[in-house]
């Protein structure tokens, strides 16, 4: 099912000259309304004429999300403040938050990408959808907020919090989507079965995620719980937010919007640029935006290219499910540690809960990584045998995979703390220590 059916199958070749004319245009834009950009291109001695195939694009200085802390908060616009009708910010996951600007043609265009988005999906209008995100400055809320007014959907402004009223509002009012973070929608089911409720008996059939990592046995817990489909989007601030790439039906990886964002994959340490199946950092150059156009963002998160043709007839490029961020690898003793890995290790035993924390901490120099799990009620209060054996093949499994020793510790169950928005996994306790 296509929202835009001829922009979202544009055969491969029409794609990139549209891709071309729309990047030569934008560095054109960006030299001539951006001072930031004026003087980032003049100082690596690019001019917009010097853009001459699309390969030209790897001549373009990176953008940094330094840069946008930098020039906070209006120093990236390339228009006059009168033109801007809507501000988000960032919702920070590292570091201060930073402000992203709309103009209302940014808006619309935001718009048109969440209907492909929820489109590629499965939503229809006959749907309703009950959106769980926080509306406050994050753009999860309203970018899928507009994009479901947009095809048509009844929409449900659910906000966060208040667990009990969600589950009612997703009864009551028959809700056939939700829209969360992948955690939140994994405690909605544990809240609800503890008040005795069956979310499996509820109208929704499709629920669609991101905003956070999340692995797929995560994926087939929550498929279980509800007894829906669960998808996968990526998006973030800088871009527009929710919105930039999706799964299709075939969910084997996500289509990248590519006639308004071109994305790359680059070697994090050296800036290189990557080939298809090679693991690396996601560049994006917006093609069309008006406020506030970012070249060559970095914007730290892992994935790949996926270089085959996709069932569903898109031709936009795929990228893999994310790995993860850079600045959330661990590096323990050297090696490099990924959140995902401890994910998708610990959700591949059916004896552990859906909450966990990484703590890693430095003791007499050494690093020492510690998975604080929590394990069902059964288990918990199970023989303690049982428990140690159930340790020891945990410990094993993620030394094997990590290549690094991690040690296991149960907790309690509904002792990890919770979250409406994105969960917080690592907790470092090394910053600041030698
Ligand atoms: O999280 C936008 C969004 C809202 C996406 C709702 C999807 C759904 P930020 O708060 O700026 O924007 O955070 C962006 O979140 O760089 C990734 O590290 C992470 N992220 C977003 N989607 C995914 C995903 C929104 N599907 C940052 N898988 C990004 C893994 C994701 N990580």
């Amino acid at each position: 099912m296509f929202w835009d059916k001829e922009a979202e199958t544009l055969r491969l070749e029409e794609l990139e000259k549209l891709q071309f004319r729309r990047l030569k245009a934008i560095v054109d834009y960006c030299f001539h309304n951006s001072r930031f950009y004026r003087a980032k291109l003049k100082e690596a001695n690019l001019y917009p004429e010097d853009i001459r195939s699309l390969d030209d694009i790897t001549k373009i200085p990176f953008t940094m999300k330094e840069d946008l802390r930098d020039n906070y908060p209006y120093g990236m616009l390339a228009v006059p403040r009168e033109e801007i009708i809507r501000i988000h910010a960032s919702s920070g996951t590292t570091g201060k938050p930073t402000i992203v600007a709309y103009t209302r043609r940014d808006i619309d265009t935001w718009a048109e990408l969440m209907a492909r988005v929820l489109t590629s999906t499965g939503v229809t209008k006959r749907d309703t959808i009950q959106l769980i995100y926080n509306y406050a400055f994050f753009t999860g809320g309203l970018g899928f907020h507009y994009g479901t007014e947009r095809v048509g959907a009844a929409v449900i402004p659910s906000g966060v919090g208040n667990s009990e009223k969600q589950l009612l509002t997703m009864r009551d009012l028959e809700v056939t989507t939700f829209s969360s973070t992948p955690s939140y929608a994994l405690y909605l089911a544990e809240f609800a079965r503890e008040q005795g409720i069956d979310v499996g008996e509820f109208a929704v059939r499709l629920g669609i995620f991101g905003a956070e990592p999340w692995s797929e046995e995560m994926r087939r817990r929550i498929e279980e719980a509800y007894g829906i489909e669960a998808y996968d989007n990526y998006g973030l601030s800088e871009l527009c937010g929710p919105g930039v790439a999706v799964e299709c039906e075939a969910r084997e990886g996500l289509h990248v919007w590519s006639d308004h964002f071109i994305v790359e994959v680059i070697d994090p340490e050296s800036g290189e640029v990557l080939g298809p199946g090679e693991k690396g950092e996601l560049v994006f150059t917006t093609l069309t935006k008006e406020a506030m156009p970012l070249l060559r963002y970095r914007s730290r998160d892992i994935s790949m290219l996926i270089d085959e043709p996709c069932e569903c007839g898109r031709t936009h490029p795929r990228i893999a499910r994310l790995m993860g961020r850079s600045d959330d690898m661990l590096i323990i003793r050297g090696v490099n540690v990924f959140p995902s890995q401890v994910e998708h290790v610990l959700m591949s035993f059916p004896e552990v809960a859906e909450h966990y924390q990484i703590v890693v901490d430095r003791q007499r120099s050494m690093d020492v990584l510690q998975v604080n799990v929590e394990v069902t009620e059964k288990i918990f209060r199970g023989e303690p045998e049982e428990l140690l054996k159930l340790k020891n093949r945990l410990e094993a499994k993620l030394k094997g995979v990590l290549g690094v020793k991690a040690k296991v510790k149960f907790v309690e169950p509904g002792t990890i703390p919770r979250s409406c928005g994105k969960a917080q996994r690592v907790v470092d306790l090394r910053k600041g220590v030698k």
